[in-house]
């Protein structure tokens, strides 16, 4: 058995949940990243002496363990080699790609699992370092699949769940991982492991009776030792009450009048607001735009789309390669339709702070979430939370986990281009007594399922298992 520490509960994440921040003299600083995530956990954190085990985001970054907030926080290095291998290379160009239908192919390549597993290791040490005995510790996303299993070798006295934030591919797909086996035993290692949806519950359960030699009914995993797994899906919520209560700020408020008269106050102001992502579905929806421009059906006198882009894994080739053809695809359509001070798309690449971007959600007329495939897409979730006004509409991709929530928004297939072309017009045609009904019915569900009733439910269930 490993040494033990004295925490009775410890998140293990790949990034902690603070940023390094310097200030002009050159002293640096922790300052808390903004997120979900921290801010659910934080009271539970607060509770029962919680650590956080994750990386700072830096090269060769080692600080000693401190403590911020009520939490311990445990940093785990990461050479630059490391980052490119495990962050850049197999999380980010083999799962990444691997678990959101191949959109991109994934690079395989042996040197990158060997670093995936090496950094697996470091991470479940370093957590088997600070559980106390009988701990519970809850395992966040696909950087870090083989940490179950690695803890339980470690540390049997502990109660270990995981969480997969992404979604998780079926047989077919997944079977072309070379590690295939190796990831499933990984995660078999947790006593309960959650996804967004109900269909990768399913996934799981067939991958582990093909490959994993366990025995499956419903939920239930039976591995070695007739030791049960439970797998279920905890759909991940936002701080909405966060979110409203921007939405309610004065300041916001103004500041989103500003915005529409910036854009020349327009009759419909729709907005895409992603990670700069290949998942995500900018291309389609600058095609329907492009199209729905060039056959007269949008005027841009009178409708604009603001895409906000945030850059986001700019090492990456995939990331540079579909920022240079949306850049392209902008720089088309502005060509074409757009006049002196009145461009047809503004494109910002860009992040911005949450003022900024409630702002932008309570402007937006049309919110236009179209992803190819998405875990759960956070940003229609904060869409809703933001219209305490019960205004505008929101247009949200089948293939993202929300589509499962919330079903009143006009749900579309982003690769029916015609169809998301009619179903825009639908949006920006919407008459405001359906446009608040809908509105009502997602926010009932957003306004009562938060994501600290996420990490109640998720962690009620693991002390159960
Ligand atoms: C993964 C899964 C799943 C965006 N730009 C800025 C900014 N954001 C915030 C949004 C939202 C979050 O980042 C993005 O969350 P998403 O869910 O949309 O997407 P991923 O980053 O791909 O997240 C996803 C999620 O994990 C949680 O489980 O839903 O499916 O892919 O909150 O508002 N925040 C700030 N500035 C920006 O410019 N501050």
């Amino acid at each position: 058995m490993a040494r033990k520490g004295t925490n009775s509960f410890v998140v293990v994440a790949n990034r902690l949940p603070v940023d390094r921040v310097t200030d002009p003299t050159g002293q640096s600083s922790w300052r808390r990243s903004p997120g979900g995530l921290v801010t659910a956990l934080a009271p539970v954190m607060r509770a029962y002496e919680g650590a956080w085990v994750g990386w700072t985001g830096g090269a060769d970054d080692a600080p000693e363990p401190f403590n911020t907030e009520g939490m311990d926080l445990v940093p785990v290095p990461l050479t630059a080699d490391e980052i490119q291998d495990f962050y850049e290379g197999f999380c980010n160009a083999t799962l990444w790609p691997l678990y959101h239908d191949v959109i991109v192919p994934p690079v395989y390549h042996r040197q990158w699992w060997d670093v995936y597993r090496r950094v697996n290791n470091r991470f479940a040490r370093a957590t088997a370092g600070v559980a106390d005995e009988g701990a519970v510790v809850f395992v966040q996303d696909y950087q870090l699949q083989l940490v179950p299993r690695i803890l339980r070798q470690l540390r049997p006295d502990l109660k270990i769940g995981f969480f997969l934030h992404i979604p998780f591919p079926p047989a077919e797909l997944f079977a072309q991982l070379p590690w295939r086996r190796q990831i499933l035993s990984g995660l078999l290692g947790a006593d309960l492991v959650g996804f967004q949806r109900r269909g990768a519950v399913g996934n799981l359960v067939a991958l582990c009776t093909r490959y994993a030699d366990a025995v499956a009914a419903d939920d239930n995993i039976e591995v070695e030792d007739g030791r049960k797994v439970r797998a279920s899906a905890f759909p991940i919520a936002i701080e909405v009450a966060e979110i409203a209560r921007l939405a309610g700020d004065p300041a916001v408020i103004t500041r989103s009048e500003t915005i529409r008269t910036e854009l020349g106050s327009p009759e419909h102001l729709l907005l895409g607001l992603d990670r700069l992502d290949y998942t995500k579905g900018i291309g389609h929806r600058l095609k329907a735009w492009g199209e729905l421009l060039a056959e007269g059906e949008v005027n841009p006198d009178d409708a604009v789309l603001v895409q906000v882009a945030t850059p986001s894994r700019e090492r990456v080739e995939a990331y540079q390669t579909l920022r240079d053809e949306i850049e392209l695809q902008v720089g088309r359509i502005n060509g074409e339709y757009g006049r002196i001070g009145a461009p047809a798309v503004h494109y910002l690449h860009a992040s911005y702070d949450r003022p900024e971007l409630v702002a932008l959600l309570r402007a937006a007329d049309v919110m236009v979430v179209t992803p190819l495939r998405d875990g759960m897409n956070l940003v229609a979730k904060e869409y809703v939370a933001a219209r305490i006004d019960l205004r505008g509409a929101l247009v949200l991709s089948e293939f993202a986990g929300a589509a499962d929530e919330l079903d009143a928004a006009f749900l579309v297939n982003p690769h029916d281009i015609d169809g998301l072309k009619q179903t825009l017009i639908q949006a920006m045609q919407i008459p405001p007594d359906e446009a608040a009904e809908r509105m009502r019915r997602m926010r009932n569900h957003v306004v009562t399922h938060d994501v600290a009733r996420w990490a109640r439910e998720f962690l009620d269930s693991l002390r159960a298992a």
